[in-house]
């Protein structure tokens, strides 16, 4: 809980069940940073047990329906010990599981018990082959700033993380500082953040359909923690390999695409070309569309409006094309690595699930590309070394990271 504000909501939600409508829930909960919106005319009935479980549901709720993906959402919070969200979205929503009912799945391929999905094809032959791109030793970061008091770009419902200083010098000035024998002084943070708050990976279970997650696990081990396929697998694993900028935006000749704009597969490929590059089995996909790059020069009101992403496109020819070059992870300066809602089906984020759910590409968001971009333009080398490690959250969903390239 943040504010006084969600704490009367929260309080009004536990007295009775209520129906809210989303205006009134944007005005209050809109995510930090973001400008309250108009609501659709979606009315949520809600009530409530357990605080900040629900209190985020009602949050995103609120959020998601403003955003208008989900055109006609109930939200019921039974009056349970254990509470359960139930969505129910509108019967003439499309289906994720309609739409990928014959896409194919890597499930198996690495065992009953995998975890980490298509990072295997990172074997270290293929680590020691991606060592050799390097050719100058330049080393390009492609982590956002996080807690940046200009804000973080974050999915909508999410808010950037918050560093508080704990201890600092003022706490000696006042008296309070503790004593160390030689006088050390010292200062502490404390950080509050999503897990995917940041530039980040997701693991592996981090969204499903049909109550299975990656490689087949039961959905039900993502209740209260991921006790299977979390982002640990990954953060012990480690990611090294040949990766590979694909500069859509310069190759559109644009600074940054538009919202909702699409590309595909074979744009992947003619980009490549372009640039006089090939993507090769097994390659880091790193992709620029300037997106993140844009959330630096405009305001939060004129980011968020209207949200849709650009990004890659739903087909089954881009899933398989994914699936026959091995692709074991995916990058982009996107907050969600694909078009927000899928164009031709309506499917809000279907390669979340037909890649990292069914194929186990890993994801990785809101990478900064900028600087790696404009050298990889003057320098006409964009292939390189690629390394990442997310953080070792215990049960994780995903985690902060910070990519480190060598070109
Ligand atoms: C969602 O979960 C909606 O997106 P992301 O993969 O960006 O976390």
């Amino acid at each position: 809980m943040d504010t006084q504000e969600d704490k009367t909501a929260l309080h009004k939600m536990r007295a009775s069940t209520l129906r809210i409508s989303l205006a009134a829930a944007t005005q209050s909960l809109a995510p930090r940073g973001a400008a309250p919106r108009t609501a659709g005319r979606c009315e949520t009935t809600l009530s409530a047990t357990r605080e900040s479980h629900d209190l985020e549901s009602y949050r995103s709720a609120s959020y998601y329906g403003d955003g208008g993906f989900a055109r006609r959402v109930t939200f019921k919070l039974q009056q349970q010990e254990n509470i359960a969200v139930t969505e129910q979205a509108n019967k003439s929503d499309p289906s994720v599981r309609e739409l990928l009912k014959d896409s194919p799945r890597n499930w198996g391929k690495w065992g009953p018990d995998d975890e980490v999905g298509s990072l295997n094809y990172l074997t270290p032959e293929v680590v020691v082959k991606a060592a050799s791109s390097i050719k100058t030793g330049k080393v390009f970061t492609l982590q956002v700033k996080m807690a940046n008091p200009e804000g973080d770009p974050v999915w909508p419902g999410r808010s950037g993380a918050i560093r508080t200083t704990v201890i600092d010098e003022g706490h000696w000035i006042a008296g309070k500082g503790l004593h160390f024998p030689g006088g050390m002084h010292y200062a502490d943070d404390y950080l509050t953040c999503h897990t995917q708050g940041s530039t980040q990976y997701d693991a592996l279970g981090h969204v499903w359909y049909d109550e299975q997650i990656w490689n087949g696990y039961d959905a039900k081990t993502t209740v209260g923690g991921l006790a299977k396929a979390s982002i640990m697998a990954i953060a012990e694993r480690g990611v090294v390999g040949r990766g590979i900028l694909l500069d859509v935006a310069r190759w559109r000749g644009k600074e940054v695409l538009d919202g909702g704009e699409t590309f595909t597969h074979e744009d992947l490929m003619a980009c490549a070309a372009a640039q006089g590059t090939k993507i090769e089995p097994r390659d880091v996909l790193v992709i620029r569309t300037g997106w993140i790059g844009k959330y630096y020069k405009v305001t939060h009101e004129e980011f968020y409006k209207d949200f849709i992403e650009p990004g890659l496109t739903y087909s089954p020819a881009l899933v398989s094309w994914f699936k026959d070059m091995e692709i074991p992870n995916l990058v982009t300066d996107t907050i969600a690595n694909e078009v927000t809602i899928d164009p031709v089906s309506g499917v809000a984020l279907p390669l979340h699930n037909a890649l990292m759910r069914n194929l186990g590409i890993t994801l990785t968001e809101i990478a900064w590309l900028e600087d790696l971009a404009a050298d990889c333009a003057a320098d006409r080398q964009y292939t390189f070394l690629y390394t990442a490690a997310p953080l070792k959250i215990v049960n994780g969903t995903g985690a902060p990271v910070n990519p480190v390239v060598i070109k």
